[in-house]
């Protein structure tokens, strides 16, 4: 049964960015919204033992209490991507049914989970720099930017999802549709690897607002960005990327999964231990090396 419709197939070849929603339901968040907010809690404590951190905000929710404990003090933030924290409910959702079904729909049902894979707490504005960076407000970028040039041949699926309503005024991407028939564009360094701007599509930028629930997909060259976040929340998010089994990631040095097969599925990676221990591996092999193409 496809999880996209056909016309959801349409727009992805034809703009390089699909915007689908109800793809997931809160069985398939939750579980990774409880592990992320135990590790905050954890954390917290472990802040406030230092005298780090005054209040706790115990009773805040999730989408407000992150960005309080920021502000008192940002080494909270420090650990919390997926390869750092490593946690299994979130292990478990990289091979997601909801997921694996409208990737499948795009690009078969041999899949490989790309290392590139993040959970991003956009803050508040005031709690960010003003400049853009790929911790807080990523610049106008295409994602074959940050891979090496091995992946060009390789599709690879950017799946972005928000842990809560993606908004304008929270800070959702900014994607350039139908852009990436452009191919590959430079990116310079300046700026925090960004499309040089001489080369950017003349092209109107479209908000990708997403509820949660939703899913964005795009193609590794359709140009986007991050944009403020004007509220007191964190805007939370997940940004994965799947490729067909068998071509390069662009990331050599770090490990890649198997997430589907439907010819082998004896070659899924279920082994939480198995693939922490790979990424143990995969951030020591990350030392000093630059993942990102740049030209200048
Ligand atoms: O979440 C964002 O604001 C930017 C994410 C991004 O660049 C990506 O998912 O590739
Ligand atoms: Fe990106």
């Amino acid at each position: 049964m496809l999880k996209l419709t056909e016309e959801q197939v349409a727009t992805y070849r034809e703009e390089g960015v699909l915007i689908a929603e109800n793809i997931f339901t809160d069985d398939d968040l939750q579980p990774v919204i409880d592990e992320m907010s135990r590790f905050i809690d954890r954390r917290a404590s472990e802040l406030k033992a230092e005298n780090k951190i005054g209040d706790l905000h115990e009773d805040k929710p999730f989408e407000t209490r992150f960005a309080l404990l920021y502000a008192q003090c940002k080494e909270i933030s420090h650990g919390i991507d997926i390869m750092q924290m490593r946690g299994k409910a979130m292990f478990e959702f990289l091979r997601n049914d909801n997921l694996m079904d409208a990737v499948e729909d795009l690009i078969g049902g041999e899949i490989l989970c790309n290392p590139i894979q993040h959970i991003r707490a956009k803050f508040p504005r005031g709690l960010s720099p003003e400049t853009p960076d790929y911790y807080h407000n990523v610049p106008w970028h295409q994602d074959a930017g940050v891979t090496w040039q091995e992946a060009d041949p390789t599709e690879i699926l950017t799946c972005w999802l928000p842990l809560v309503d993606a908004t304008v005024e929270n800070g959702c991407m900014e994607v350039l549709p139908g852009a990436w028939r452009s191919g590959h564009l430079d990116h310079q360094k300046e700026g925090g690897t960004q499309i040089v701007p001489e080369q950017m599509p003349a092209i109107a930028p479209c908000a990708a607002v997403c509820p949660k629930g939703g899913l964005i997909i795009m193609n590794k060259y359709t140009p986007h960005r991050s944009t403020n976040n004007n509220t007191e929340a964190v805007r939370w998010s997940i940004d994965l990327r799947y490729q067909p089994i068998g071509l390069p990631t662009g990331r050599p040095f770090q490990p890649a999964f198997i997430t589907r097969s439907r010819k082998n599925p004896e070659t899924v990676c279920t082994s939480h231990e198995e693939w922490c221990t790979r990424w143990i591996q995969g951030l020591e092999n990350s030392k000093g090396i630059q993942a990102h193409r740049v030209v200048k």
